[in-house]
């Protein structure tokens, strides 16, 4: 017999993001983060989108009551060990995923939220009223948050040009969130460093080095549902935030190019 010995000591996680048909990005994505992480993954999708490796053609949200009945329904059965956010397309949607995370018990700390804004083909992935209710309601409701440096503008109203301007603006934000954990994620940099502030204030910056490579599709959703998955295990911030960044960086390595356009990373190059 096959003893079902992995599943019982395997956390569960819960994504909540977007369907991406290629799998680069969105839910299936971070389902393969999970189950590289040996985690089990749970999945309530927010909006359909249709796109392949070359870029987002459309977006249908879903319905808000669907996504409502959805996290309920899974609450309701099987404790949730962790929540990754990713891409919510509409303010309905933000305020079902905050109603959520305010009656689900589980802790800030195990919540990372990527504010998904804009997909790489320049498609806005959250309307702008959806924007004001992820900055009010949904950012106090979360213990991370990995912003990259556009979407750290749009969360401060504050220009983000330079690897300089970082720590003050990552500080203004800090002090307007008390609680938060703030990686930004610096793949538009050369070198491609990541900067991380904890809760108590503490910063550090964390090397990257520049991959030539196509296969970048969904680096952001795969960094933080791996950073989720570490912290989930018991490591400390910035060994999550190392471990998820080294991570990215091997399985972009180890893509091997899928599609015409922006491919994905080998999310279990591990196997
Ligand atoms: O990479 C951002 C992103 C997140 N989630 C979904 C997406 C995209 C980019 O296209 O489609 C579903």
């Amino acid at each position: 017999m096959i003893q079902n010995s992995v599943l019982p000591q395997s956390p569960a996680l819960l994504t909540i993001a977007g369907f991406d048909p290629s799998s680069g990005a969105g839910i299936t994505a971070d389902l393969k983060v999970f189950a590289a992480h040996r985690a089990y993954g749970l999945a309530a999708i927010t909006a359909m989108t249709v796109q392949s490796t070359q870029g987002v053609r459309r977006v249908d949200p879903v319905s808000p009551e669907s996504l409502r009945q959805t996290l309920n329904c899974l609450a309701e059965d099987l404790p949730i060990s962790g929540i990754k956010i990713g891409m919510l397309a509409t303010a309905p949607v933000v305020g079902v995923v905050a109603d959520f995370l305010e009656n689900s018990g589980i802790p800030a700390a195990n919540v990372v939220l990527d504010p998904v804004l804009e997909s790489s083909s320049g498609r806005a992935l959250l309307s702008w009223d959806g924007i004001n209710l992820l900055k009010t309601r949904l950012l106090p409701l979360v213990g991370w948050v990995t912003p990259n440096l556009d979407e750290l503008q749009s969360l401060t109203d504050t220009q983000v040009e330079a690897r300089e301007d970082i720590p003050a603006v990552a500080a203004d934000l800090a002090a307007r969130i008390p609680g938060l954990n703030i990686v930004v994620t610096g793949g538009h940099l050369d070198p491609p460093d990541d900067f991380l502030r904890t809760s108590d204030g503490a910063t550090r910056w964390f090397p990257g080095q520049r991959i030539e490579t196509r296969s970048t599709h969904g680096t952001g959703c795969a960094f933080s549902s791996a950073l989720l998955a570490r912290l989930v295990a018991g490591d400390s911030a910035p060994q999550a935030v190392a471990a998820a960044k080294s991570y990215v960086a091997e399985a972009m390595q180890a893509a091997v190019p899928i599609g015409s356009g922006r491919g994905p990373l080998n999310h279990l190059y591990k196997l």
